[in-house]
This record gives structure tokens, sequence and C-alpha cells, in this order.
């Protein structure tokens, strides 16, 4: 018999990490661990397995169909937009490429296991593309479907990984004499800007907002490089994990749409600032704002509008931004720099 288990990618990055020790202190023993880098010894010991590898490795994703049932696959390996832009083909091959095998993989599962495989795939504000800064303003909270136009690779990949799993969920080899229904059950979340207490991302645009907490606890000076009101939403990481899980466990007959915005609060740039200079009164942050990465941050929405996740498997943070910053961040982060210091 195969051991059944639930395939995590990108394990050992910021979100994986946090959804693995949710995870398991849900009672799943079960983790199947991939990633591309060693997942931290205290994540590794709380899942069944770890493999260090390569999602693009085809040998290495046979396998798995060979060794293991898995039911549901959450995947949250990528190079995310700032990191894309360095190697645009590189980020190409890992977030469309790899999405790509993992959707196959999960057919080959279906057939195997004799039901629907759970993809649940982490989307981004990154989709959106604003001409505009005006646009941008007057759009305020965008809904799913509109303002399609990502103008960064990781956007677009991201974009085209929500379509890829629509395809594989309803269309997949439709000309085929005989139709294989529901393989996939493709779930995906157009996640904001992601902040932890815990971690520190790498290779996003939105960094800025971590960035400047983490480097304030430390007694570090913090450059900016977006303006003061440059503005997007963001989320504390916890919530990020918590809408996973909801969407995960929802009943697939609430479900009116295969991607769900979900958000929590829009901060300035400015408004970061405020809330980490009253944790941090001696914080030293400044603003150099990078022509260019600023422009990516101008292309992405000030607010997402997710009443669609509210409306259908009711959606609800549950940290604002006060108390995001009063109960989670600072507190966590102050002890973490404790601790290490
Ligand atoms: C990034 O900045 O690339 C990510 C994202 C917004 O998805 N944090």
């Amino acid at each position: 018999m195969r051991k059944e288990v639930i395939l995590v990618t990108g394990a050992a990055g910021e979100v994986g990490q946090a959804l693995i020790e949710s995870l398991a202190a849900a009672g799943y023993g079960n983790i199947l661990a991939l990633d591309i880098k060693a997942v931290p010894a205290e994540i590794r010991a709380l899942c069944h397995e770890e493999i260090v590898g390569d999602i693009v490795d085809d040998k290495l994703l046979n396998r798995l169909v060979a060794e293991y049932a898995i039911p549901q696959v959450f995947h949250m390996a990528a190079l995310l937009s700032t990191r894309a832009e360095y190697t645009p083909e590189t980020a190409h091959r890992v977030n469309v490429e790899g999405t790509l095998n993992l959707l196959k993989l999960s057919v080959d599962q279906a057939t195997w296991i004799g039901q629907p495989v759970k993809f649940i795939f982490p989307s981004s504000v990154a989709a959106y593309g604003l001409p505009d800064l005006e646009t941008k303003r007057r759009a305020g909270a965008v809904k799913e479907d509109d303002w399609n136009k990502p103008t960064t690779m990781y956007g677009c990949n991201k974009l085209y990984g929500e379509h890829l799993g629509r395809y594989y969920a309803y269309h997949y080899r439709q000309l085929a004499a005989e139709q294989r229904q529901n393989s996939i059950d493709f779930r995906a979340l157009r996640f904001p800007g992601l902040i932890s207490a815990f971690t520190l991302p790498a290779g996003g645009t939105s960094d800025y907002g971590p960035e400047m907490i983490h480097h304030a606890a430390q007694g570090k000076a913090y450059q900016s490089f977006v303006r003061e009101d440059a503005r997007i939403p963001f989320m504390a990481m916890p919530d990020a994990v918590k809408a996973l899980l909801d969407l995960q466990e929802a009943p697939q007959d609430a479900l009116t749409r295969t991607v769900y915005n979900v958000t929590s609060f829009s901060l300035s740039a400015a408004e970061i600032a405020d809330y980490v200079r009253v944790a941090f009164p001696a914080a030293q942050i400044s603003f150099a704002p990078d022509v260019q990465r600023q422009g990516i941050v101008d292309t992405w929405p000030e607010d997402q509008d997710d009443s669609a996740a509210r409306a259908d498997w009711n959606w609800q943070p549950d940290y604002d931004a006060d108390r995001a910053f009063a109960e989670y961040l600072i507190p966590n982060i102050r002890q973490r720099y404790v601790e290490k210091a």
C-alpha cells in the first residue's frame, strides 16, 4: 500500500512553513514536504517526510506518483515578483512549468486513488495590473475579474497558473474519447502582501512592509524602496494560513469560482512606518523610492474586494491592521530578536 500524504511544495518558504505548523497542529501527521532547500529542523519534525528536490524534475515527480497516494496538494513553491524580474525565464520554469507538472501529477494521482485531488494554489495581488496611479486610486478595491493585465513575470505566471488550474479541473483533454471528469478540485486564493512575525520574505516586491518592522526590531535603519503614499493590501501570516485551510475545507458546491480574493487591511508605506514607530520609537525609517520596484507596486491595486470569499465560504480575517500589529507582529518580532540577541 502506498502511504497517503498531503503534499506541500515550497515547504521551506514563508507560507509553506506556517502552513505545515498549522496542518500539524490540526492533527495531520502525514505531510510530505517538498522544497529545493532543506526545511528547518523544527518544521521537518512535523512532517512524515522531507524531500529536497525541484518541482521541474520529472523523475522526482514520477517517483512521488509511484510511492505515495496524494489526495491533496498545497502548491506553495514560487519565485516572487522582484526575483522573477531578474531571471524571468527561470521564474517561468518554476512558476509555470512547476505548476503544470504538479497538475499533471494530480491527474495521475486521481486515477490511482479513484477520487479528485484537491489542489490549493496561492495566487497573488500581482495578478492585477493597473495602468497608472490615477486609475489605481479610482479602482479602489478590485474584483477578481477586473484589471487582469499584470506587468510582471510573476504576475503573468500566477494569472496563468489560475487558468491552468481551471483548465485541468474542467476542460482537461476535452476531445478525448473517454472523458475523465473531475480529476482535480482546483481552488486558488489571490493573496495580498503577506507579513510574518517569524520569517522574512525573499525576493518579493511587497517586502518593504515586513522589512520595515523586522529592521526596527533589530535597531537597524531601513530605507524603504517605495514612496510614503504607496498603498497595497496586506495580511498577517496567520490569516493567510487560515484562508488556505478554510478554502480547502469549504464544500465544493458552495464555491462559485475557482479563484478568490482574500484580504484584511490596506496600508500605505507611511502608515506601516507609523505603526512601527509607535512600537519602536527609535526606529530609523527613510524613503528612497526605487523607480522600478515602485513602478511594480503602482500597478498593484490599493485593495482587493474579497466579498465572493466572504459570501461563499465565510472568509473572515482575524487580524485587522491594529490587531495584526498589536497582538501578532510587534510582540512576536520583538521576542524573536530578544531571543536571537
Ligand atoms: C511579492 O511581492 O512578489 C509577493 C506577492 C505580492 O505575491 N509578496
